[in-house]
């Protein structure tokens, strides 16, 4: 379980996708709540009928068929980490049913401990938890705060990020999610700082993030200057009508090698195309349109995980895809997970790789 004294590395250590992966947190189910109904939903679900069935059954657990086939895939995704040699960890089992409330709002149930990766920024040395944009989201963090006292104890830095009030100022009042070719824009006002960890994604000393539903200017601009001059945030501009999340959509995989999402990303900051960089172009999803998605579009393909430059852990059943990863250099290592993508995620989201083997660097 704990093999931190064989690592020559800092118990965190994390600057990139692809350094050699030593620790990994990965998500649990247990305790699982369908997202209570909010108006930040409306701006994260592209289909309406996902809107009814969140207003219906938000708040609720997730049916139990379909969480013993989630975690079906999640022992698969442990089991394969653990035989690649990854320390796997855990977080604590949280009771996210309980309705809350601050003086700013209230809601009728948390989320899950499903997606680490939303939840707290591993970077250098530091974990920062996230100052998240949705109410139900808000306690979070709590499924975690074993492993950082742990990891702080083993000398991390943690930090957590201003916590948002998320008040009605936070979001735009009235807010319709633009149609498809319309400019982009999101339901978040600039009220406070927001973003999740997940709308960030690491290249070294420089780093990229996208506005989203859940991550706004502010909450960028936080992040530059905390993270201070060792790193160059860079926004990438996207183009998803409810846009959620970096990690579906502009993945640098390993150096010289950036996975973009055809439909979302018009212009690959020029940064790339200069230092000779690849952009990889995912092909379309393959899974079949009828397989239920509550939570995040069939781009969840993309969502894969490096176990270091080469070796990539990718959902069986997307075969495009992994003949183009073999194509571009890759070792594609299938696991189920359309039944973990299911309720919301791929192997980034529910992930966190806390230990790589590697130094800051710049890739550019
Ligand atoms: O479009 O599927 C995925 C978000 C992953 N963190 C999407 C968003």
């Amino acid at each position: 379980m704990d093999d931190v004294k064989h690592s020559v590395y800092p118990v965190v250590n994390a600057h990139n996708e692809w350094d050699p992966l030593e620790e990994v947190i990965v998500g649990i189910v247990d305790g699982a709540m369908i997202p209570p109904w909010d108006v930040i939903l409306e701006a994260t679900l592209h289909e309406r009928e996902l809107w009814d069935f969140h207003r219906k059954f938000g708040g609720s657990p997730w049916p139990k068929e379909i969480i013993d086939a989630a975690k079906k895939d999640l022992d698969e995704f442990v089991h394969i980490l653990e035989a690649e040699g990854v320390t796997v960890r855990r977080p604590t089992p949280y009771d996210f049913s309980k309705p809350y409330a601050t003086p700013d709002f209230e809601t009728k149930s948390g989320c899950y401990a499903l997606m680490p990766r939303d939840v707290l920024l591993a970077i250098g040395d530091q974990i920062i938890e996230a100052p998240m944009g949705w109410r139900s989201r808000y306690h979070e963090h709590s499924a975690y705060k074993d492993l950082c006292k742990e990891y702080f104890k083993k000398g991390a830095r943690w930090v957590s990020a201003p916590r948002p009030q998320l008040s009605d100022r936070s979001y735009v009042e009235g807010f319709v999610a633009p149609q498809e070719g319309e400019p982009m824009r999101t339901i978040l006002t600039e009220f406070e700082p927001l973003l999740d960890a997940a709308d960030v994604i690491k290249c070294g000393r420089d780093i990229f993030v996208a506005q989203s539903s859940c991550c706004n200017r502010f909450g960028i601009e936080w992040l530059q200057r905390h993270l201070g001059n060792d790193y160059s945030v860079h926004e990438v501009e996207v183009h998803d009508t409810h846009p959620m999340h970096i990690d579906a959509t502009f993945y640098p995989l390993a150096p010289g090698k950036l996975l973009i999402n055809p439909e979302r990303v018009p212009h690959v900051p020029e940064m790339f195309a200069k230092s000779g960089w690849d952009v990889l172009v995912c092909p379309e999803p393959v899974m079949p349109e009828s397989h239920p998605m509550y939570n995040c579009s069939r781009w969840i393909s993309m969502n894969v995980l490096m176990l270091d430059e080469e070796r990539v852990i990718v959902s069986k059943g997307e075969d495009t895809l992994i003949r183009a990863l073999e194509d571009w250099g890759f070792k594609p290592i299938p696991c189920n997970f359309y039944d973990f993508e299911t309720i919301g995620g791929g192997f980034h989201c529910a992930s966190l790789d806390v230990r790589r083997r590697g130094e800051l660097r710049s890739y550019f």
